[in-house]
């Protein structure tokens, strides 16, 4: 059989777990993931390596209707990630809100090439409510195949990757053996402080947070990073540091954690929290941080 390489992008509302998907296939964490929805902000590829394909993915923003600058540079990444793709995988939750469903999968009529429905969170309803939700979406979109999945207990997974592969065209691998994201080290570790930054702090807080890895140093035995937490007001900053600096300790050791576990090496992580006001609505600080709207 020919060797089958191609890129499948993940396509969907926010929060239906595009993110833990991609983690689950590629049996690593590549991308954050979060409780609540938005989390992803720029597409990531994960690339799975199987002995007769290469499969790229690309994990997007969720699609919502944007509020500010910001989600709407979100929105355009997810939009450009189908830009040349192979194959689209159209991901809902049984919690999804159909109506928004019905707005993009419509948007999707200049999509040349196969689009699959992927019920994920399985794991939360009957098999009888899975079929009836697939059924409701069938006469939404022609669509090459339809699964139902979990990507907590990973059930439906491989059957799905096999109809993935079979719909990429022959063709030799894009990346090599041993890549597995394009994500750079920096931002990795960015995503990783955001990501319990998202864990541990509520409301408008985690939205209005960015990171930015300003040092990266191996300096042998220990990793030096130091990583500002830009946030949008002072009430904010009062918030991510906690009484008697006690939030940031708590976010600071369990990103270190995970920093460790991955890099296999002690890490003096050094955090800064600094305001930035507003920056979601200003297009000269977003510009700044690499997030041009169109
Ligand atoms: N029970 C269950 N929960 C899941 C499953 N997949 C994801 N989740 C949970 O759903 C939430 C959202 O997951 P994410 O992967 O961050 O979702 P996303 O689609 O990437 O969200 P955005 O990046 O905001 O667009 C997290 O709390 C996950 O743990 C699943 O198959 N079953
Ligand atoms: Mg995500």
């Amino acid at each position: 059989m020919a060797f089958r390489s191609g890129f499948v992008t993940i396509w969907g509302q926010p929060n239906v777990g595009k993110s833990t998907f991609l983690n689950y296939v590629l049996g690593r964490k590549v991308a954050i993931v979060s409780s609540k929805p938005q989390t992803t902000r720029q597409v990531l590829k994960g690339i799975l390596n199987l002995p007769d394909a290469q499969v790229v993915f690309l994990d997007t923003p969720g699609l919502h209707s944007p509020r500010d600058e910001f989600g709407k540079w979100m929105v355009q990444e997810a939009e450009k990630a189908l830009d040349g793709v192979d194959v689209l995988l159209y991901m809902i939750a049984p919690d999804n809100r159909e109506e928004e469903d019905k707005k993009y999968l419509n948007s999707l009529h200049s999509f040349t090439g196969p689009v699959f429905l992927v019920l994920n969170k399985k794991d939360l309803v009957q098999e009888e409510e899975a079929r009836k939700i697939l059924s409701r979406f069938s006469n939404l979109f022609p669509f090459q195949g339809k699964a139902a999945v979990s990507s907590i207990t990973g059930e439906g997974i491989s059957e799905l990757l096999s109809e993935i592969v079979e719909a990429l065209p022959p063709g030799p691998p894009y990346y090599g053996e041993d890549v597995i994201s394009d994500i750079w080290e920096k931002d990795i570790v960015a995503e990783i402080i955001r990501e319990k930054i998202w864990w541990y702090t509520y409301q408008e807080v985690p939205y209005g947070v960015e990171v930015r890895v300003e040092e990266f140093k191996d300096r042998g035995d220990i990793l030096y990073i130091r990583a500002i937490i830009y946030v949008e007001r002072d009430s904010h900053k009062k918030i991510v540091i906690g009484q008697e600096g006690k939030m940031l300790k708590k976010i600071g050791e369990e990103a270190r954690k995970e920093i460790e576990f991955n890099w296999g090496k002690k890490v003096y992580l050094d955090l800064w929290v600094k305001v930035e006001k507003n920056w979601r609505k200003r297009p000269e600080v977003l510009g700044r941080w690499g997030y041009r709207t169109k």
